[in-house]
This record gives structure tokens, C-alpha cells and sequence, in this order.
């Protein structure tokens, strides 16, 4: 019975990563390892390895201005996700004052860098979406290592040149000045499955379950 239920349960999950695959973008829950993301410092030139526990990653400080920084199957040309959206569910034990003026986010191309200023996180996990689109008043254009709050907002042609050639994605663990302990979990960049892929999927497991019915029907049980 059991090996039936795990034969369901792998096949539906090879199902659902077909549609990952079919979705552009890329994606990290977590769910067995630190999925290649490492920690690193504001620039991005220093890097140590993420703490995965229970399904999330988690750091305390270990730069000056430590990130979460995305491994590199979240790198290379997106200019197909302009409009498409970033999102992200993000914690902080406690926060400082300052805490709220922190970039959330940034995605750089070599030294032009887009922060995103999303607000700063919650004792407990909350759901951060910032659109990959000028039109998010919330992003602001700099370069490498500052926290430009007040740094211009970027035009649609810059958006889309950085987004062309994506060599760094970090998302902030820094938001005050003591001691900071922040946890990240399910990454999106780029758009969710798309209804089509949804039915599709939906379809798919409908012929999994009806095998499978059947197998168990066909049959008898050895108790
Ligand atoms: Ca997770
Ligand atoms: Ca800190």
C-alpha cells in the first residue's frame, strides 16, 4: 500500500517539475538542501555558504551588510520576465529603526544594481512581490555595495538592459545593527505556472490516479 502511495506521490511530482520546467524563470523552496544559495556581503564579492534548516535558509551577520545571494540558475538573460514579478517569503527576529530604510532585494549586471525597497521583514514569514517592471515605483538604480534609497528610479530601458544580463541576485538579511537573524524561503523569479500548465497538470495526475485505481483493483491485496 505504501509503495503505491509513494509510486502516486513521485509521479505527481514528476509532473510538477515538467511544469516548472515549462515555466520560464527559476525557483529554490528549500525543501532538502540550501539549493546552491550562499551568503554574501553587500557588493557580492565575499561568500560563505547558507544555513539550510526545516525547509528554509537562515543566516545571522557575517558582513558588515549580509544577503542571501542566489546560486547561478537564477542568472543570465530574463529580459523575457519583464513585467513578470520576483517574489519571496522573508523573516526577521527583530529589526532596528533603520531597519525599514533597507533595500529587500536587488538584481545587478556587473556594477549597474536595481534595489528594491519592499520594506523590512517580520518577526514571523511574510510574502514579499516586487515586479520586474519600471512601472514598481519601488526600485532604484545604483551601482555595487550602497543603499541608495535615494538613487533614481530607473527607466524601462535600464530595467530591461540589467535584466538582460543578470550576474547577481541578493535578497537583504541585514535590517539593523546588532545581531540580525533572518531565514528565506520560496524564491520565484519569474512568473507562476500559467493556468494552461495548471490544467495540464491537473489532466495528468486525473491519468495517474485512474492507473493507479486501476492497478490497486486489479490487484488483490496482500493485506
Ligand atoms: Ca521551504
Ligand atoms: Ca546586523
Amino acid at each position: 500500500m505504501n509503495t503505491k502511495k509513494h509510486t502516486l506521490g513521485a509521479l505527481a511530482l514528476a509532473l510538477l517539475s515538467g511544469v516548472g520546467a515549462q515555466a520560464a524563470g527559476a525557483g529554490s523552496t528549500f525543501d532538502v538542501n540550501a539549493d546552491g544559495w550562499s551568503v554574501s556581503d553587500l557588493p557580492g564579492t565575499s561568500s560563505v555558504s547558507a544555513s539550510w534548516e526545516a525547509g528554509v535558509i537562515r543566516t545571522d551577520d557575517q558582513f558588515a551588510e549580509t544577503s542571501f545571494r542566489a546560486p547561478a540558475k537564477f542568472l543570465g538573460n530574463w529580459s523575457s520576465l519583464y513585467g513578470s514579478t520576483l517574489s519571496f517569503d522573508l523573516t526577521e527576529v527583530s529589526i532596528d529603526s533603520n531597519g525599514a530604510d533597507y533595500y529587500t532585494a536587488l538584481i545587478g549586471s556587473g556594477d549597474q544594481v536595481l534595489y528594491w525597497y519592499g520594506g523590512a521583514p517580520l518577526p514571523t514569514f511574510s510574502t514579499f512581490v516586487a515586479s520586474l517592471s519600471a512601472a514598481d515605483t519601488r526600485w532604484r538604480l545604483g551601482g555595487t555595495g550602497f543603499n541608495p534609497a535615494s538613487g533614481a528610479a530607473p527607466t524601462e530601458a535600464q530595467f530591461q538592459t540589467i535584466l538582460g544580463n543578470v550576474t547577481r541576485l541578493q535578497i537583504n538579511a541585514e535590517f539593523k545593527t546588532g545581531p540580525d537573524d533572518s531565514r528565506l524561503d520560496n524564491v520565484l523569479l519569474g512568473p507562476v505556472p500559467e493556468p494552461a500548465s495548471l490544467v495540464l497538470l491537473a489532466l495528468g495526475l486525473g491519468v495517474v490516479i485512474t492507473r493507479v485505481s486501476k492497478t490497486r483493483t486489479q490487484r488483490p491485496s496482500k493485506g
